[in-house]
């Protein structure tokens, strides 16, 4: 296992925006991430840096002019004028306008822009942004917690420079605004695992796969409840291992949502922190840049955990660190076992039960055998 340079973003004021009483979606699990990892004494082991903040005109690159013109000026006084009387651009509870909306977008926006020019210009091999993974903003409009998409953005950044991008997403819903923003373009290949059925957005059938010049470059692997690590593996290694063999992308982004780990509070995955971080020791190994970034994830103690444990993958220290977790500001968040892990619980696996797993393995192999060498 080479040492890879890694670069880390983070602005120290992110984890104090909140989207409002009993929203799930908690900006503060950052800020537990960032302490847990300053205490395993991992930030003298990469370049920690603060992202420049993303503009409005930065963001214009994927989104309308109208719409960031609108989450520009948007506060929680005059959201319902705005939404009601103009263009809808927020989507209910799910995306309130809540203080500090658009300087929040622009951390998260700006964390993934610079991590990309982080990787385009040589200096990272790995390049980390736990507070961008915001897949579901789309140009015109916010959608499932996110406002704007700061994976896009990146990726645009990442196409500057490189032919081919891969997008991996293994956040438990489906990647839908990355899927349709490069959904007719051979650049980019998608690849979303999901759970499927009855589930938010609703989109991510294997029959979606890329139109035009884009056809067979979005890949959906979806997914029943309670997937356990050793199913998960078996159909994203394989399905992967295909990806880089016919598409051999320059660079590759991983969604790292933790929204996929066993005992989410909106989740519905088995996975342990082993079983989700296994994705990114898998992807390093395969010697191409590789930008990680968050996404879901709601039990913000296993958030935090993973988050930690896979920036110790990033950095090839995940054997080297110490199970019982270290002091750290959030220390009694942890308990009762102040440990670093994320078991698996007892709910049952519904895609080995019927092979259905095995067959949404074999489409994805058979679309992606499609693809021109
Ligand atoms: O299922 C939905 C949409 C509704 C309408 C809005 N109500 C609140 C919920 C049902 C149909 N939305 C999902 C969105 C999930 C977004 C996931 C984001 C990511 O992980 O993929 C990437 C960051 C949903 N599921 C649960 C909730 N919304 C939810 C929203 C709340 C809430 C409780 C649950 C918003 C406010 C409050 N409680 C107070
Ligand atoms: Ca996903
Ligand atoms: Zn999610």
């Amino acid at each position: 296992m080479s040492k890879k340079r890694v670069a880390y973003y983070y602005d120290g004021d992110v984890g104090a925006f909140t989207y409002g009483l009993g929203h799930p979606m908690k900006p503060h699990r950052i800020r537990m991430t960032h302490d847990l990892v300053s205490a395993y004494d991992m930030l003298d082991k990469m370049h920690v840096l603060r992202p420049k903040r993303a503009t409005p005109e930065t963001m214009t690159a994927f989104h309308t002019d109208e719409y960031i013109h609108f989450l520009n000026r948007v506060t929680p006084e005059t959201a319902e004028e705005l939404t009601y009387h103009g263009t809808r651009f927020l989507m209910g509870e799910d995306n309130p306008a809540f203080e500090g909306v658009f300087e929040f977008c622009s951390i998260s926006a700006g964390g993934s822009i610079s991590a990309a020019q982080r990787i385009t210009c040589g200096a990272a091999d790995i390049a980390i942004n736990w507070a961008g993974g915001l897949h579901h903003a789309k140009k015109r409009e916010a959608s499932g917690f996110c406002y704007i998409n700061d994976i896009v953005l990146g990726i645009l950044e990442l196409l500057r420079t490189y032919p081919r991008v891969l997008y991996i997403d293994i956040d438990c819903h489906h990647g839908d605004g990355v899927e349709e923003a490069f959904y007719t373009t051979d650049r980019v290949m998608t690849c979303s695992f999901h759970k499927f059925g009855e589930y938010f957005p609703g989109t991510g059938t294997q029959e979606d796969r890329g139109r035009d010049k884009g056809r067979n470059y979005a890949v959906n692997v979806p997914l029943k409840d309670g997937i356990t690590d050793e199913a998960f593996k078996n159909v994203f290694e394989p399905v992967i291992a295909k990806i880089l063999e016919v598409f051999r992308p320059s660079a590759v982004v991983l969604q790292c949502g933790a929204d996929s780990l066993a005992g989410d509070k909106l989740g519905c995955f088995n996975l342990t922190m082993q079983g989700h971080a296994h994705c990114v020791q898998f992807l390093r190994q395969q010697n191409i840049p590789l930008i990680l970034l968050g996404g879901g994830g709601y039990t913000t103690k296993n958030v935090a955990r993973t988050w930690t444990y896979e920036t110790a993958c990033a950095l090839g220290i995940e054997n080297e660190i110490d199970q019982n977790l270290p002091w750290n500001e959030y220390f009694e968040w942890f308990g009762p076992r102040y440990r670093l892990e994320v078991p698996e619980n007892n709910m049952e696996d519904l895609n080995v039960k019927d092979g259905s797993l095995d067959k949404v393995r074999a489409t994805a192999l058979q679309q992606l055998s499609q693809i021109p060498c």
